[in-house]
């Protein structure tokens, strides 16, 4: 807008100078020269008039230029996944003056390179990130640095070299989040006076090397570390999805191993291991013989939590559009964005958790 502004204003005062010079010569010519001069002058002024409308044009053309920006999103593993691309579909409207490139990647990092090559070649305005994994980046952020384009990184963090490869990131405290889970668990099992009982812990990890993942695992490991009585068990790949965890679960409890603790690092590997535990008819949850943990608090992890199918559910926000739509304004004002912004987040047990509550959440 601020160009297309400047552009009209040029023009206009290009035509204000030439009408002036055109009276100056007309005024001083001889009757001949004066009647040249004046056609000249209609000449000047028609063409002056379609210069004049084409600025206004060129105007009205740069006042609608939408902005564009490539999302590359991990893929569509869990519920959580779904919710967060709504969310940035739902933000990066044409409506709100956007084109978005969206791209699923299929959890896989070398489509997600591919993905921000091709951003790149489309000349995009802003590169948005959803990274699969941490590490791995520098090089294509880097080629997105050499061709101006903010990148801007969300959900999950990126580990690169040098932190001005990308603008600013947006997500959850991810170690926070399993702190809570696991401060929950001792107090849980204080109130129930079993402080001194050896509790069997199985970790069904998230998508390895993913910020998720690490944070999640790292505070779990901690606790383990710092309660004598706890113990872990076995950390299983449950991948964030329901599938995978319902046979990495069933493999455990087949092999003979009922763990009184089972720590699933999102609500999509949580209902998988509920359908394992279903299948061998093995009780959870409130008054179950095995505690269940999980992360996300989509609408069917509280839905699980709020039957009592698991004790508590760890809440982790996927609303990010608006957050990213905020930095990306942010930038293109010339301002200088947080460079790490977390999002607050709470957790939720089956107490007091209401089906109106969870309906009013919209994921
Ligand atoms: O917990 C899980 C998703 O990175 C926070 O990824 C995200 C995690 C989320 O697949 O459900």
């Amino acid at each position: 807008m601020g160009v297309a502004e400047m552009k009209n204003g040029k023009t206009k005062r290009d035509q204000a100078g030439e009408n002036e010079g055109r009276r100056t010569l007309i005024g001083k010519g001889r009757k001949h020269r004066a009647i040249v001069f004046l056609l000249v002058s209609l000449v000047l002024l028609l063409l002056s008039g379609c210069t004049s409308e084409t600025g206004t044009d060129e105007t009205e053309d740069e006042a609608q230029k939408l902005t564009v920006i490539g999302f590359s999103e991990v893929g569509a593993e869990s519920d959580w996944r779904v919710a967060n691309t709504e969310s940035m579909k739902a933000t990066f409207t044409e409506e709100k003056g956007y084109e978005l490139f969206f791209d699923d990647a299929k959890q896989k990092q070398e489509n997600q390179i591919a993905a921000i090559r091709n951003f790149i070649l489309q000349e995009a305005d802003y590169i948005v990130l959803a990274p699969v994994v941490e590490e791995g980046w520098d090089g294509v952020l880097q080629e997105a640095k050499d061709a101006g384009i903010p990148v801007i990184v969300v959900d999950r963090m990126v580990k690169v070299e040098n932190e001005d490869l990308f603008a600013a990131w947006v997500g959850s405290d991810f170690y926070e989040e399993g702190r809570k889970a696991t401060v929950w668990l001792e107090n849980y099992l204080n109130e129930q006076g079993r402080q001194h009982e050896r509790i069997d812990i199985l970790n069904v990890q998230g998508t390895e090397g993913s910020s998720a993942q690490i944070g999640r695992t790292k505070s779990l490991m901690e606790a383990i570390e710092s309660h004598g009585s706890w113990r872990l068990i076995g950390s299983v790949p449950g991948e964030f999805t329901q599938a995978k965890t319902y046979e990495v679960v069933r493999d455990v409890l087949d092999a003979g191993k009922v763990p009184d603790v089972i720590y699933c690092e999102n609500d999509n590997s949580m209902l998988g291991a509920l359908q394992a535990l279903d299948e061998k008819k093995i009780t959870h949850g409130v008054n179950g013989r095995v505690i269940v943990l999980s992360f996300d608090a989509s609408r069917s992890g509280l839905e699980a939590c709020r039957d009592g199918q698991i004790n508590l559910d760890v809440e982790c926000n996927p609303d990010h559009g608006p957050r990213v739509e905020a930095i990306i304004r942010a930038l293109a004002e010339g301002k200088t964005p947080e460079k790490y912004c977390y999002v607050e987040e709470t957790c939720f047990e089956p107490e007091g958790l209401s089906t109106e509550f969870i309906d009013a959440r919209g994921y």
